[in-house]
Order: structure tokens, then sequence, then C-alpha cells
């Protein structure tokens, strides 16, 4: 980067921690964009003088609001929800919900700015948002949920909309959470419309949306790896989370092949020498998705496998890497012993998961290395077939929706390469994937005028 691009980066930074203080996945989120768009937007000054980049740095609208709910003792309970409305440029506000305890404004507002980026590489109208609480489901019984899902759609419901703004699932938010926050707005508008994404094959719902996250990861590493002329046959890939996104980021990999070794949660990994497969594969959809159980079990009945408390997978040895949990959740040493171990390929599942240091490391050593924002864009992109199927009251087959995900994980790719291929032919899938989403956003930008 020139310094008058670097010189613009240090004052763009400067004054947003300044405006938001404290809010450090949200400056991280901001800084990685920056610095690919940066050399673009001082090579097309008009950029800088309609401050394009400060516009989407700053949300067009953040809800904040009181979350009451009773759970089973009868004691009252008080969480705070968020939706943080961040771009309408080019399409209704678009983004997921989040459950979790850690939940708070850096969080929400820095996935809602990747979010912008991402809805624009998935070649789809969709603007971006996202939003959540601090509830923890963990330990809640199905009732607790279903009126805590209650009383945050009851304030929600008036900021949304079909037109205006379409919420849809993210960690600790999957079919029930869904269901659950669907049936209030039904209640309370009088409106069966396609308010929210991700809903039940039943009502409303998409062939392959809950594959999507997952699978569209699998489509893009494949696309990164056809650069090679490589691919998942025979792999090994060390996956984290055991989620919606780890589940069939996992079963997609082991359909092209590969051997899947590690799964994760929040209290430690299995890593299994014999590998993850189908049939195992189904047991931890069970204990998760049924159960709500925790993946340690996996070390109870296959005693082939190995359970590490505390420990995230990084250290087994693989070929592909993916992580697929939360952000952060992989660091620079971390990217330093899967570099050394051979790793070839890291396709982001989750939302910021790598450290700007770990992402050095890998681009450094010219690993094939996908942002999120572009590896896991299935999951919004499939989100955007399912409006489109609710606004033509029209279901398509998983055959059409898979053969939509897989072109619109090639257009990405293809996207990336357009605008990151360096001079020595290197790949910088962020570079591309950044100027990409932005270019889109800002034209639209530019277009609606001072807005
Ligand atoms: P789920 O809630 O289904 O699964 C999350 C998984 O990650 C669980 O295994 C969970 O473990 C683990 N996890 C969550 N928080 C932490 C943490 N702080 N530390 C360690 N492990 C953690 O969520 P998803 O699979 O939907 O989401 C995973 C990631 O993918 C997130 O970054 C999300 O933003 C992103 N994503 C999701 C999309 C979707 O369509 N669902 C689309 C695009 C991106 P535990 O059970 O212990 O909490
Ligand atoms: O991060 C994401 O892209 C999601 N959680 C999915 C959003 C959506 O609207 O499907």
């Amino acid at each position: 980067m020139d310094q008058f691009a670097q010189n613009y980066v240090d004052r763009f930074m400067a004054d947003l921690t300044a405006k938001n203080p404290g809010e450090k996945e949200f400056h991280q989120a901001v800084k990685e964009v920056l610095e690919s768009v940066a050399p673009y937007i001082v090579e097309h000054p008009y950029l800088m003088d309609l401050k394009i980049m400060e516009r989407i740095a700053e949300p067009e609208r953040i809800i904040i609001f009181r979350v009451p709910w009773l759970d089973d003792e009868g004691e009252v309970q008080v969480n705070r929800g968020y939706r943080v409305q961040c771009s309408s440029a080019i399409g209704p506000y678009k983004g997921g919900i989040r459950f979790h305890p850690s939940v708070n404004l850096s969080i929400m507002k820095f996935l809602a700015f990747e979010q912008t980026f991402k809805n624009s590489l998935t070649t789809l109208p969709m603007g971006a948002a996202k939003g959540g609480s601090d509830f923890n489901p963990k330990g809640k019984s199905d009732n607790e949920v279903m009126r805590f899902c209650q009383s945050f759609m009851t304030e929600l419901q008036r900021h949304i909309g079909p037109d205006t703004d379409v919420p849809a699932g993210d960690i600790g938010v999957g079919g029930r959470e869904i269901g659950y926050m669907f049936g209030q707005y039904k209640r309370l508008r009088d409106e069966f419309t396609g308010v929210l994404t991700g809903k039940g094959i039943t009502w409303g719902g998409s062939p392959l949306r809950p594959e999507a996250t997952g699978y569209g990861t699998c489509y893009f590493a494949s696309a990164m790896l056809a650069t090679k002329g490589d691919s998942y046959e025979g792999k090994e890939v060390v996956i984290s989370g055991s989620g919606n996104v780890a589940q069939y980021a996992a079963q997609k990999a082991l359909q092209l092949g590969a051997k899947v070794m590690t799964m994760s949660d929040s209290n430690g990994f299995i890593y299994d020498p014999d590998g993850i497969d189908e049939e195992k594969l189904a047991y931890i959809m069970e204990l998760k998705n049924i159960f709500r159980g925790r993946i340690r079990e996996y070390a109870d009945k296959y005693s082939g496998a190995q359970y590490f408390p505390n420990e995230r997978p990084w250290k087994i040895k693989c070929d592909i890497a993916m992580p697929c949990a939360t952000q952060n959740e992989l660091n620079e040493e971390e990217a330093k012993t899967l570099v050394a171990n051979g790793c070839i390929c890291v396709a982001e599942g989750a939302n910021m998961p790598c450290t700007p240091e770990a992402i050095e490391v890998f681009q450094k050593a010219r690993l094939l290395y996908s942002p999120g924002k572009a590896s896991n864009a299935g999951g919004v992109a499939t989100s955007g077939l399912e409006m489109t199927q609710n606004s033509i009251r029209l279901k398509w087959t998983r055959e059409e929706v898979d053969q939509n995900l897989k072109r619109i994980m090639t257009d990405i790719h293809e996207a990336c390469l357009k605008y990151g291929t360096e001079e020595d032919g290197y790949v910088n899938y962020v570079k591309g994937a950044n100027i990409a989403g932005f270019i889109k956003v800002a034209e639209a930008m530019m277009a609606h005028g001072l807005v």
C-alpha cells in the first residue's frame, strides 16, 4: 500500500476507534476491509469525497431493546436484544440472529458490517443487518426458549418485514428458534410472509437452507483447490465447531472423499484417527441437535477417539482446516502450527474465525486462504433463494437449490480471482472479496444520493 493510502487507513481507524471506543471486534472487521479497499478508494477519489466507507462503517440504524421473560421457576429474567441495520443500499436488510452470552454491541456491529460485503458478493439483492441477544439457550427448557423468542419478537417485529429486514439464524438460533419467532410474528402482524429465512420446509422454508453454509464452504474450498489442480479427495480435514455450519461442512467434505479428523464445542475437541464417517456424523447430529449434548460424549461412544478438554483442534495435522465455530478461534501460533504440519487450505465457515495475525501467517506461507465473507456466503445466499421462492410462492427442488448454490459459490470465487490476483499469481482472497463486495455497494450508494 502506498503512503497516501496508508495515511487514509490510519486517519480512518483513528476516527473510528475514537467514535466507537472499546468495540474491538468491530475495529478488527473494519480494519481488514479498509486495508483491502484503501488502494482502490484512493485511485477513485470520488469515493473518498463521498465518504462511502465512512458511511458504510456507520450503521444506518441500531435498535437495542429490553427482552423480559419468565423462566420455568416463575422468576423474571431480563436480556438485551439488538438489531444492527448496517446497509440497505442493494436490498432489504438481511442477516442472522445470534443468541449467546457473549453477544454485545461490538460483536453485533462487526457481524452486520461483514454481512454488507458478504451479501453483496452473493450476487443477490440483499442489504445487511445482524441481531441477537445475550440470552444463553444452553440448559434452557423448550418452553423457556419459546417464551424468550416470543418476547424478543414482540419488540423486533416493529422493525422488520419481508421488504424491510429479513433475519435468519446464527449461533444459538436454529430451526427451533426461527419457528418460535416466526409464530409470534405471524400472530402479532396477522401476516404469513417471508419475514424470516431458515423456516421449516412445511411452512415456507427452502430445501438445503440448513446445509447451505457448510456445503457452500466446501464448494468454495473446492474451487480454491481446483486452481491448483487439487480437490478434497483423500484429504484430512480438521473442523472446529459441531453446530449447523460444522456439521454440514463435515458432511460435504465426506461426500467429496475427504477424511474428517476433528470436531469441537466451546469445552474442547474430539480427534478420531479413523475419521468421523457418515455414521459417526449422524451420531453427532443427533447428539447436538436433538439431545443438545456435548462433543466429549463422542469419545465415550467411540473408543478410538480422544477428547481434548479446553483445547482447540488446530494442532492436529491436516491438509485442510475449516474453522466453523466462532470469531477469533484461530490465532497466530495455531496458524504457524497448521502451516508447519503441511496444511494447504484454510476455508472459513465461521465469521472472522482467524485473527489478523493468523491470516498474515497463511498469506505469507502462500496458502489457499478464504475469509468467511466469501466462503460462508452460501448460507445467506440460500436465504436469498428462500426469499425468492417465498415471493413467487413456489418451492424449488433440492437439486435446483443446490445448482444455484454451486453457481453462486463459483461466481464469488471468480470475483475473488478478478480483484484478488496479485502480480506473482497468488490469489489474495481477502482483498478480492473485500473489493468486489465494496464496489457493488458503493455504486448503489452513489446512485441513491446522500442518504
Ligand atoms: P451453532 O450455534 O449451530 O454452532 C456453533 C458451534 O460453535 C457450536 O459447536 C458451539 O459450541 C461453538 N461455539 C460457539 N461459540 C463458541 C465460543 N465462544 N468458543 C468456542 N466454541 C464456540 O452456530 P452456527 O454453526 O450457525 O455458526 C457457527 C459460525 O458460522 C458462526 O461464526 C456464525 O456466525 C457463522 N455462520 C453461520 C451461518 C448460518 O447459516 N448458520 C452462515 C454464515 C456464517 P457450544 O455448543 O459449546 O456453544
Ligand atoms: O452470517 C451469516 O451469513 C448468517 N448467519 C446467515 C444470515 C442469513 O440471513 O441467512
